[in-house]
């Protein structure tokens, strides 16, 4: 073993609780049910499992909105129902990361009952308030969801600030009251044993409203570095907060390998190059795939020896990755494998998404009702407001809502893909006959067994985990691949991101065997190269898609 922190050598597992496995028939995923699912995950190698949040919520935004960070949602279980999810993981050597909500609470927390009853109420400056006229807002900000930022509470006369939605009211971090209470709560859930905690939207708690500053405020990293050392640094945690905002500057800060801030961050410079800058994500554009080879390339580069990354495709609120930038009509399961293969073998903590290891896809439902996302629902009114195509506005939908990733977890070809026996609270991807693991458990060759394997061999070759990172053929419109070097030895991927034959020099130049006919098949490749050692170089080298 290398000599990095226990999180820097794991894999984790994103579980959206509501769609994973239903336990009691009521349609909706729940912690009992996660328990009967443990020993698929324990299979497939991962080490940690990022629980999307279970607190007591009154699920305005799929519990992004919590009513009592110390209390489970009744939907989802109980506190008891967690012990036992955190002890049976541990059996198998799977940590819990408990998902915080930080930025804002919902409107039915009790702070914020409180807060609304009058401006001298102890809790009054929990939230973010600003004295006005009913329909004058205190200025133009929006909302993430769409609408204005600002709610009216006629008993105050006075705005509350809420960046995502009305129901999401933004706590107040100037206020050092709000901040002990958090780091309270933080230190009782690590009493229970938790393995550590993803933070959500980390990089808007220090909003400067006046200033019209939601990402990246003036106190952020002075919250964070506080918030790290009164909870984090008393225990032996994965920390990653969700940072929109993050350049290459700020994940130094957030990963700094002193731990005074996060074990690392999610940044989304990556992911939001198929979206023209200024634009919004409904109005997409293709991949620009160059783009993309050198943004990962910086990422990999910049943070190497001084930080940390996350490597991420897929979470709850992006589409799936094999739909988006795999070909999941003619070579779903190849484009699973390559992509697969490009995350894992770079430099970072992977997180897999549930159903991400089958290859599961982003759904067409036909109408709008059959959507449940808060977010796709607010876009769709607004966007018919403004007088777009209604059947555009589903394009958007098909290509970026968030309820693709959201569907029910396809566990084999039974009604509802084995995922409830009631009536599934988001409809089931119909090809799920086709895409589940049962099947895929007895299948060798199925993306399961791939990611499998992925994590097993980083496992065993801490050049994954140490090496350093150059890029290949960066100009190349179709091939990504790159080298990973440490101590001598190499490590090449070569993937082609197309569904043509392409040529690939970086082939021959490193003796890969071609099969029967002259080509390599870019699935094997970047398991194969480093486990073996090939003589035999066929004359000419194509790679497959
Ligand atoms: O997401 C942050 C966030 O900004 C997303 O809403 C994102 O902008 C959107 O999905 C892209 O269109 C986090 C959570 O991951 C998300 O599920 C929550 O809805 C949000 O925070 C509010 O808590
Ligand atoms: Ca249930």
């Amino acid at each position: 073993m290398n000599n990095k922190k226990w999180w820097q050598n794991s894999v984790v597992y994103q579980i959206y609780p509501r769609s994973f496995q239903d336990s009691n028939g009521d349609g909706i995923g729940d912690i009992q049910g996660i328990i009967k699912r443990l020993d698929y995950l324990q299979e497939l190698g991962i080490d940690a499992i990022w629980l999307s949040p279970v607190c007591k919520s009154p699920q305005d935004d799929n519990g992004y909105d919590i009513s009592d960070y110390q209390d489970i949602d009744p939907m989802f279980g109980n506190l008891d129902d967690m012990e036992q999810l955190i002890s049976e993981a541990k059996k198998r050597n799977i940590r819990i990361i408990m998902d915080l909500v930080l930025n804002h609470s919902s409107d039915e927390h009790r702070w914020f009952t409180e807060a609304k009853k009058s401006k001298d109420n102890p809790y009054h400056d929990y939230y973010v308030w600003r004295d006005g006229e009913e329909g004058v807002y205190p200025n133009d900000m929006g909302s993430v969801f769409g609408g204005p930022a600002w709610e009216w509470v006629p008993e105050l006369k006075q705005y509350y600030f809420h960046q995502f939605s009305v129901k999401q009211p933004d706590l107040n971090w100037e206020n050092p009251k709000v901040r002990r209470e958090i780091y309270d709560m933080i230190l009782w859930w690590m009493d229970k044993g938790v393995g550590g905690f993803r933070l959500d939207v980390i990089d808007q708690i220090a909003k400067e409203p006046d200033l019209k500053i939601t990402n990246n405020g003036p106190r952020l990293h002075e919250f964070i570095q506080e918030l790290s050392r009164e909870t984090f640094q008393k225990g032996d945690l994965i920390t990653v907060g969700e940072a929109w905002g993050a350049d290459i500057d700020r994940a130094k800060l957030y990963s700094k390998p002193d731990g005074s801030e996060f074990s690392m961050v999610f940044q989304f410079e990556h992911m939001m190059l198929d979206q023209e800058p200024g634009k919004e994500k409904w109005d997409f554009c293709p991949l620009p795939f160059v783009k993309l080879k050198k943004c990962l390339e910086k990422w990999q580069k910049e943070l190497h020896g001084c930080g940390w990354n996350s490597l991420f495709w897929d979470n709850h609120d992006l589409p799936r990755i094999v739909s988006r930038w795999g070909n999941d009509r003619e070579y779903r399961v190849e484009s699973a494998k390559m992509l697969a293969t490009v995350l894992h073998g770079m430099e970072g903590t992977p997180y897999v998404y549930q159903g991400e290891e089958l290859g599961m896809t982003n759904v067409r439902f036909d109408s709008i009702e059959q959507y449940q996302d808060i977010e796709i629902r607010n876009m769709y009114r607004e966007r018919l407001e403004k007088g777009y195509a209604e059947k555009d506005i589903m394009e958007s939908i098909y290509a970026k809502g968030r309820d693709n990733a959201r569907t029910p977890m396809q566990w084999d070809d039974t009604e509802n893909a084995g995922f409830t026996t009631g009536a599934p609270w988001l409809g089931v991807n119909p090809n799920y006959t086709e895409i589940n693991a049962r099947s895929q458990l007895q299948d060798e060759n199925s993306v399961f067994h791939y990611y499998k394997k992925l994590i097993h061999l980083r496992k065993e070759n801490s050049i994954f985990v140490d090496g350093d990172f150059t890029l290949l053929l960066p100009e190349d419109e179709n091939i990504f691949a790159y080298v990973r070097e440490y101590e001598g030895r190499k490590l090449l991927v070569a993937a082609n991101f197309t569904d043509k034959e392409v040529e690939c020099p970086l082939l021959k130049e490193w003796g890969v065997p071609a099969d029967e006919d002259g080509a390599a098949k870019s699935r094997d490749n970047g398991v194969k190269l480093l486990i073996h050692n090939y003589n035999n170089l066929p004359s000419q080298q194509k790679l497959r898609p």
